[in-house]
């Protein structure tokens, strides 16, 4: 049961609304321990931190993070599958992988007490979101190896919800499952979100209206407000967005509380740093820069300071909701999506948002990248909101310019923008895939 109850909605642990000093404690206290769990436990951990000079013992104060290296994905890489874990596999109760483009998956491993503290963790973000033990939730996740599905699956249970583990696919079914079961949280990706109430709408069903449906958490990749905007009117819900990535638990790093500025960080099983990605610097508070994260709980598979590679800045100014803990922005791209076309700095996010806030263009879009002689082009598939504009060539053609000029102005880029016929576009029950790009297949 949550903890406090405030006008905002439920706290699950008072942890999360410590004053920074009290916070900045636990963090160093963990700290020191997590540091030196990987060094007495993690032979490439020492011998990473050897060549860099450092003892577990020169941890004294939380500015002695700086001093630690990096970790990035190719640690894991060249540690597949279980080269960088901390105890004997016999202590080890779960194992996850993350698929990554190349090469071998990003293997993850849970002890007992990680377990606990990844129910724990998650709990707090689906408390935020506004769910509680009266929700019926329904995760559209794909479980397996990937930790969304199993790692909300433990949050919503802490939290006295009823779970239905329905997985990705299988839409119409999901549908008939959310009507039938009165289904009031739905746990997805934000593309899923969308794709799922095309199909109720298809289906006779109005999804904002014959439904029971209250919240969706939404996560596992980025979305903009404009897409938000979308998924709460189409469905009639209040949804928010929640972060994490399997090398750092999974879901439960961070997530949005109904204040919706900024996604909390469990700031006493995290440390936070902003740093510039080019340099490895880190950043004052309040910079857009790539997220690093050190967790500080992690038994099995302790990681220190790992490169995200996501975008974001951090926040500490206290939240409405009451809760004391650092907030991340939207992740506004990747530092290795970013984009560069002709010299010019693109993220996929950023034509994302051209794209929604311009009317009658739908949600769905596709973004091809490819050489024409030496010259990087962009082209954009972007879906018309309703078939009946097709058949205006001049409204078709003035709505063409008007997303040319839009994505000129924005972003200094010039596209190729195709405007295409309503549910045309490849839909995912997954992570979505926005960008092909085909640069490297001449
Ligand atoms: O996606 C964990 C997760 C599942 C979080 C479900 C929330 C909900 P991975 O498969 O390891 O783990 O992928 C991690 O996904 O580095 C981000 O690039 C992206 N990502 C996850 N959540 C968000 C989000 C899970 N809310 C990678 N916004 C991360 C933007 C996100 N990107």
């Amino acid at each position: 049961m949550a903890e406090i109850i405030n006008q905002n909605g439920r706290i699950w642990n008072r942890n999360e609304t410590l004053d920074r000093q009290q916070i900045r404690a636990i963090q160093l206290e963990k700290l020191q321990w997590t540091v030196k769990h990987a060094y007495e436990k993690v032979p490439y951990y020492k011998a990473k931190l050897d060549s860099a000079g450092i003892r577990p013992t020169d941890i004294r104060s939380l500015a002695d993070l700086e001093k630690i290296p990096f970790t990035v994905k190719d640690d894991f890489r060249k540690n597949y599958p279980f080269g960088l874990f901390a105890v004997p596999g016999s202590e080890v109760v779960r194992y996850h992988a993350s698929s990554g483009t190349t090469g071998k998956p990003t293997v993850v491993g849970y002890t007992k007490k990680d377990m606990a503290v990844w129910r724990e963790l998650v709990a707090r973000i689906v408390t935020m979101a506004g769910v509680c033990e009266q929700d019926i939730a329904q995760i559209a996740f794909g479980y397996g190896l990937f930790t969304g599905a199993l790692g909300l699956t433990h949050g919503l249970e802490e939290v006295g919800a009823a779970v239905i583990p329905m997985s990705s696919g299988n839409t119409q079914k999901q549908i008939m499952f959310m009507q039938d079961f009165g289904t009031t949280a739905l746990i997805s990706t934000p593309s899923y979100a969308l794709h799922m109430a095309e199909i109720a709408c298809e289906m006779g069903i109005d999804p904002a209206s014959d439904l029971k449906l209250k919240w969706a958490l939404l996560g596992g990749e980025g979305s903009t407000e404009a897409m938000r905007t979308e998924i709460n009117r189409t469905w009639g819900i209040f949804a928010t967005e929640n972060y994490g990535m399997s090398e750092l638990f999974g879901p439960g790093l961070s997530g949005e509380c109904q204040a919706l500025s900024g996604m909390h960080i469990n700031e006493d099983h995290y440390i936070a740093e902003i740093i510039d990605p080019k340099t490895g610097e880190v950043l004052p508070e309040g910079s857009l820069g790539e997220l690093v994260i050190t967790p500080l709980s992690k038994e099995a598979l302790p990681v220190l300071r790992y490169r995200t590679k996501d975008i974001t800045s951090l926040h500490t100014e206290i939240c409405t909701c009451g809760r004391t803990t650092a907030r991340m922005s939207k992740i506004s791209g990747r530092s290795d999506d970013m984009l560069i076309l002709g010299g010019v700095n693109v993220f996929p996010s950023q034509i994302e948002s051209v794209i929604l806030c311009i009317e009658g263009l739908g949600p769905h879009y596709q973004i091809k990248i490819f050489k024409k002689g030496y010259l990087d082009k962009i082209e954009v598939d972007v879906e018309l909101a309703d078939a009946n504009m097709l058949e205006s060539f001049v409204m078709l053609e003035q709505l063409r310019g008007h997303v040319c000029n839009q994505l000129r102005s924005v972003l200094g880029i010039d596209a190729q923008v195709n405007l295409v016929e309503p549910r045309s576009l490849t839909r995912f029950e997954g992570k979505a895939k926005r960008v092909i790009d085909m640069r490297g297949e001449e």
